[in-house]
């Protein structure tokens, strides 16, 4: 019981110590993070996308979770195998120390500094163990080992070993949030747009409850990415370097940034591992500068056909550079729904591209761009069995009436969004039971580019009745039925919903 007990403080003390060393040493994650981080880019494609789907906006809170109940279990036996063979023990916990130091030293941009925090905390942690878990020497003439003057000198022990735990760990947070770039974000002024969005047309919002809104809101808008924690890029520290196949290397700073002349534009993001009538698709008006005229200024060489960016914590997006140079509104955006971008969504910085999924082309806390070909560098999904290129899907989604809802008969509203970025939607089909197609009525839309809502009205008998939609886009190519896995390049199929009508 104690043997365990002294594990367990002696992971905390570890863990504690780390923490307030690797806030001391600089932005850095402390231990558990970076082999978070690590356990992350290393997870097979089929586990990641498992939790994405068991466990959506949760599968980092799960894994953290998952890691803090490993560590529990590792100390508690530490902490027994430390009482009988100490030697070992010491070696197990030290093993486990350079894993995490090794995870923290591989990070994109870390240095050997990086393996400090481990390597101290492990160090305290052995140090606690020792004291806790291995039973002294008794003394020659002494009182047998076990009874009251041990067990007060192990409880004071442990309390102090808390306390360290504690401390440590408070500490470590504190140092942490005066690095949180909120404040800098809250006192951004964005300059107004050179080309400012015209106002949406009227009625490209249908206002139904339980209808997607036309415009996500910041705090609606789906999150996708593989930062365990968020990448706090300070504008004032902010560079972007654009270089590789170019005539003319360009180094930016946010200042100059904000001083190129900046547009809106309506636009509708989608991740690719969103499955038929997921929710990972939104839409926000943008705000940013050029993308075409950032690489015409840097003079994109022959041969180049990637524009391989990179974020703050090493992800990587590879894109097309015909696509960004094609007349689309390709952005390095600083701002979405009148507001900085959010730190969730790439504060200060991120690149948008309508019509190409998140993976190949949205690159949030984007610090680098590098003008390369598809065949000489890999991003981040690519390496990971998702397409080199691909573009957006046609797709409608149901999202009234609700799965599995019960309503009474009469006039059922059915209702939802479809997109193609680029090619726009044409029509929107519903069927029930396998009946005629209807057409949907269309609301309207400022561009291409965004999602489009849908409604109609079913005169509902009672029954259970599946209802399905499929859309047809801009050059007339209608949804195929056939259901695809969002990989490689993104999820088709028809979205349908099965109600009661009572
Ligand atoms: N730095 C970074 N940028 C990233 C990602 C990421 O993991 N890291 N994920 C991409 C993916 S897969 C998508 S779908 C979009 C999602 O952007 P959002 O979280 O603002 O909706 O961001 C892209 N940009
Ligand atoms: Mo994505």
């Amino acid at each position: 019981m104690r043997a365990a007990v002294g594990g367990l403080l002696a992971a905390g003390v570890a863990l504690g110590v780390a923490e307030t060393v690797a806030a001391l040493i600089g932005p850095r994650p402390g231990p558990m993070i970076a082999v978070g981080s690590a356990m992350v880019d290393r997870t097979p494609e089929a586990l990641k996308q498992f939790a994405i789907r068991q466990f959506g906006d949760k599968d980092k809170l799960v894994l953290v979770g998952g890691i803090a109940v490993g560590v529990v279990l590792l100390s508690l036996l530490l902490g027994l195998l430390a009482r009988r063979r100490w030697p070992l023990a010491a070696a197990g916990m030290g093993a486990f120390g350079l894993l995490a130091a090794a995870a923290a030293v591989t990070r994109p941009g870390a240095g050997p500094l990086d393996a400090l925090p481990a390597l101290i905390g492990i160090t305290a942690g052995i140090f606690t163990l020792r004291l806790l878990c291995v039973p002294r020497e008794p003394a020659p003439e002494g009182p047998a080992v076990g009874g009251g003057a041990g067990r007060r000198r192990f409880l004071a022990l442990s309390a102090g070993a808390a306390g360290v735990a504690v401390a440590g760990g408070g500490i470590g947070r504190l140092l942490a949030s005066r690095r949180n770039v909120e404040d800098a974000r809250a006192a951004l002024r964005l300059p107004a747009p050179a080309r400012p969005a015209r106002p949406l047309p009227a009625g490209v919002d249908m206002k139904m409850p339980g209808l997607t809104p036309f415009v996500t809101s910041n705090k609606d808008f789906y999150r996708v990415d593989t930062a365990l924690v968020l990448p706090q890029v300070d504008p004032a520290d902010w560079t972007l370097r654009i270089s590789g196949l170019v005539d003319r290397p360009i180094e930016l700073t946010f200042d100059d940034l904000l001083r190129r002349p900046l547009l809106e534009y309506d636009a509708t993001m989608t991740c690719v591992s969103n499955e038929v009538g997921g929710p990972y698709v939104s839409s926000t008006r943008w705000l940013g500068a050029s993308l075409a005229d950032l690489l015409r200024e840097a003079g994109v060489r022959s041969g180049a056909d990637q524009l391989l960016s990179r974020s703050a914590d090493g992800w990587t997006a590879g894109t097309p550079i015909e696509a960004i140079l094609d007349g689309r509104e390709a952005l390095l955006a600083v701002g979405m729904d009148g507001e900085p971008l959010p730190i969730a969504h790439g504060f200060p910085a991120r690149m948008v591209v309508p019509g190409l999924y998140g993976y190949g082309s949205a690159t949030k806390w984007v610090v680098d761009m590098k003008v390369t070909r598809f065949t000489d560098s890999k991003a981040y999904w690519v390496a990971r069995g998702y397409a080199e290129r691909s573009t957006i899907k046609t797709l409608a989604r149901i999202d009234l009436p609700r799965p599995l809802q019960k309503l009474p008969a009469g006039p059922v509203v059915v209702a939802g969004v479809a997109w193609a970025q680029r090619r726009g939607i044409s029509a929107v089909e519903v069927r029930v039971d396998d009946g005629p197609w209807r057409r949907a009525r269309l609301a309207a839309v400022p561009n291409t580019d965004t999602w489009r809502q849908w409604s109609l009205e079913w005169a509902a008998t009672p029954g259970v009745h599946r209802i399905e939609t499929r859309a047809t886009d801009g050059s007339g190519a209608t949804q195929q039925q056939r259901r695809e896995p969002p990989l490689p390049d993104g999820a088709t199929g028809w979205h349908s919903v099965v109600v009661t009508i009572t």
